[in-house]
This record gives C-alpha cells, sequence and structure tokens, in this order.
C-alpha cells in the first residue's frame, strides 16, 4: 500500500491503490470521486487497481507528457529524419492521435512514417492491439499486444499514464515524443524532404499567429471538452462550459470573415481546432454534457468543418466508428452501460460555399474537393 506525489516529472496530484488499502488512505488523504479508467505504469508496472484522484474541487488535471525529445533536420541531431526509420501509434479515436494522423496525410508522409492503429476500446489493460478488428493493425514494430508494453521498452522504470499518440524510433528502439503538438511540429518543419507534397502548415509570416491560436484554443475547447466531461462537482463543469461555449462563439464569429483561424492559409491551428469539432456533435455534446449547441447549429463553425472534411487528405484519416466506440464504452463512470448513442447524422459533404472567402487549401490540395 503506498501513495505517491509528485514524481518522475509526470506531476501526479495522488495516486491511490484500491481495495484494502482505500479507506486508511481515506483519512490520510481524502480522496473526493476517483476519475474513471486511470490505469497507469508505475516502476515500469501495470497498475490496473491506480486511480487518479481529480484535482481539489473535483476538476479535471492533464497529467504532462513525459517523452519529448525532438526529431531536428540537423546533421548533429540524435533523432534525424529518415525514411522507414519512424513509425506512429495512434488510436483513430483520439483527437490528439488524429492531429498527426492528419498532418501525415497532408503533407504526404505516408511513406515516410508507419502507422499502427490500436482498438479504440480501451479497458483495465490499457491500448491495446486488435489487427482481427476493423480499423485496426497489429503492432507492426514490435508485435507487441499491448502499447504499455512499448513504454516499458522505451524505459523500464516508467512511470506515467500509456497515452497515444506515440511517435517510435525503430533505430534507437524508443520513444522519440508522446505529445501530439509537438509531433504535428515535427511533422511540419523537420520532414520537408521526406513528404511527398508541398505543403507547409507552419508557414512564415504565420507561426507567431499559429502559436497563439494553437495556445489559445488549447484549454476552452480542446481540452475544455473533457475537463467539462470529466469534471466530477457542478462548479469546474460550469466553468468549463462556460469557458468553451465563449470560445466556440468567439471563432463563430472569426470566421465569418475569414476561411481558416489564422486567415487564409490552412494550418496546424485548424488540424488543433477540426479533431475536436469532428468528435463534439456525435459525442462531446452528449458524453460529455457540452450540450449549450450542436457545431451543426453554428453559422460558421459548421461550413468551417465541412470545408476542413472536404479538404483532400482529411475525410480518410476519420473514423466515426472508433470515435464513437471508444468514448462511450471506455469511460464507465460517465456512461456506465456503455451504450453507444446513435446520432446525430451529420451530412459533412454538404457543400460549405467557404470557397468565397479569401485564401483556400494548399494548391497542391486544391484538387476535386467534395463539392466541386
Ligand atoms: N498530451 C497528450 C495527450 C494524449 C492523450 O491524453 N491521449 C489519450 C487518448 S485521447 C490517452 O491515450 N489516454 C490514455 C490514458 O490516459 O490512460 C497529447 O496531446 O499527445
Amino acid at each position: 500500500m503506498w501513495a505517491l506525489v509528485e514524481t518522475n516529472g509526470c506531476n501526479y496530484r495522488r495516486i491511490i491503490f484500491s481495495a484494502a488499502v482505500t479507506s486508511v488512505l481515506a483519512s490520510a488523504f481524502e480522496p473526493r470521486v476517483l476519475s474513471p479508467c486511470m490505469n497507469m505504469l508505475v516502476d515500469g508496472e501495470w497498475r490496473t487497481d491506480a486511480y487518479e484522484v481529480t484535482g481539489d474541487g473535483g476538476a479535471f488535471e492533464r497529467q504532462e507528457t513525459p517523452f519529448r525529445d525532438r526529431i531536428r533536420d540537423d546533421p548533429d541531431a540524435r533523432f534525424r529524419p529518415e525514411t522507414d526509420r519512424y513509425h506512429l501509434y495512434v488510436s483513430a479515436a483520439c483527437p490528439w492521435a488524429h492531429r498527426t494522423l492528419v498532418v501525415r496525410s497532408l503533407l504526404g508522409l505516408e511513406d515516410a512514417i508507419s502507422v499502427s492503429v490500436v482498438d479504440p476500446y480501451r479497458d483495465e489493460d490499457g491500448w491495446q492491439f486488435m489487427p482481427a478488428k476493423e480499423g485496426c493493425t497489429r503492432d507492426h514494430v514490435h508485435d507487441a499486444d499491448y502499447l504499455r508494453e512499448l513504454y516499458v521498452k522505451a524505459d523500464p522504470d516508467a512511470t506515467c499514464r500509456v497515452t497515444v499518440p506515440v511517435l517510435w524510433d525503430r533505430k534507437e528502439d524508443t520513444i522519440v515524443n508522446n505529445e501530439s503538438r509537438e509531433i504535428m511540429r515535427m511533422f511540419d518543419t523537420e520532414f520537408g524532404d521526406l513528404a511527398s507534397r508541398d505543403v507547409d502548415l507552419y508557414p512564415e509570416g504565420y507561426r507567431e499567429t499559429v502559436d497563439r491560436i494553437v495556445d489559445e484554443i488549447y484549454e476552452p475547447i480542446n481540452n475544455g471538452v473533457y475537463r467539462a466531461g470529466f469534471a466530477t462537482e457542478q462548479d469546474p463543469y460550469d466553468e468549463a462550459v462556460d469557458e468553451l461555449f465563449a470560445a466556440l462563439d468567439h471563432w463563430d464569429e472569426v470566421l465569418a470573415d475569414q476561411r481558416y483561424l489564422a486567415g487564409d492559409r490552412l494550418t496546424e491551428a485548424d488540424v488543433a481546432m477540426f479533431t475536436t469539432l469532428i468528435r463534439f456533435d456525435n459525442v462531446y455534446h452528449t458524453h460529455f454534457m457540452c450540450n449549450v449547441q450542436y457545431i451543426r447549429e453554428y453559422e460558421n463553425l459548421w461550413p468551417y468543418l465541412r470545408d476542413l472534411y472536404g479538404t483532400p487528405g482529411i475525410a480518410e484519416t476519420v473514423n466515426m466508428d472508433h470515435i464513437t466506440e471508444h468514448y462511450y464504452t471506455t469511460h464507465p463512470d460517465v456512461n456506465p452501460h456503455r451504450i453507444v448513442a446513435r446520432g446525430p447524422d451529420l451530412d459533412l459533404e454538404a457543400p460549405h460555399d467557404r470557397d468565397e472567402l479569401p485564401g483556400g487549401p494548399p494548391a497542391e490540395l486544391a484538387v476535386a474537393s467534395v463539392d466541386d
């Protein structure tokens, strides 16, 4: 029996082991409500009886990501961009992993960076490979059964959650990075020579704006839906929902006059927004109680979402079956019967008319969009 506070830079508040020890610990820590399904690695060991307590006041707190090396297009770099060297582990359900898939697709990095897709259903064993299931693959690098095996291979003493995406280096047989924002950025800026398309999602002249927007939308929107869905008390839920819809209203207004978040160019900021918006009406609205408004009711966000969806390379990264199965079945505290909500049936291919606004997708992508 033990509890762990602040370790390995992973910034755990408290990790409490259940069963016989819970009552003893209860007096010491007075935990409130346990967050759902927080199984994790502790000193390289998979603990299925570990739960992370929400922060004081019932607010969801996302942990810091432990693997933060960088690939650099520099002869002296430890991790250099090379074909057949890097492998991406994703869940098609996960918005963070989805960002990296969208960037890989838009840039044409499919031949340079291979991908394994885990089972969207995550149970006590964490993410696992289920090649027989539609849309899933085996672990193409190690033939592992569970994603956690790769975390332990990379760090035998790992104490962290086992999350996707993971960028794996075949050469050093280790994890380079498991933070989606940084993986997106590496693909964008370091893999130019290996990309089959001349697409730049972090263009000069827009970089400050892109960085600002990716930061600005993270807390209220990308993470905001989780803060709403995982809150265990009314106040943090209310706060998350207020901030979420204030931010969506703001961007809806901005998008009345400009095609993309940073202006006339498609950028990483749009990718970061897209993977949240595409999950919103089918999942976040209902499962995470973000039900003030659907995205399809927004005057500009809804056509903007369809515009992005119709951008060549994006629609094929969306797996709505994996998305709905994952969320509705993986958080038993939120949805104990694991019933997958059915609707709504969105017409993502309806004409969006946003090509009347200045700018457009990069020339190499601007071929035959779905509403042509
Ligand atoms: N900071 C990470 C967050 C990734 C993340 O939280 N992924 C979720 C799936 S949507 C996950 O793998 N969760 C498993 C767990 O927390 O145990 C990123 O942006 O890459």
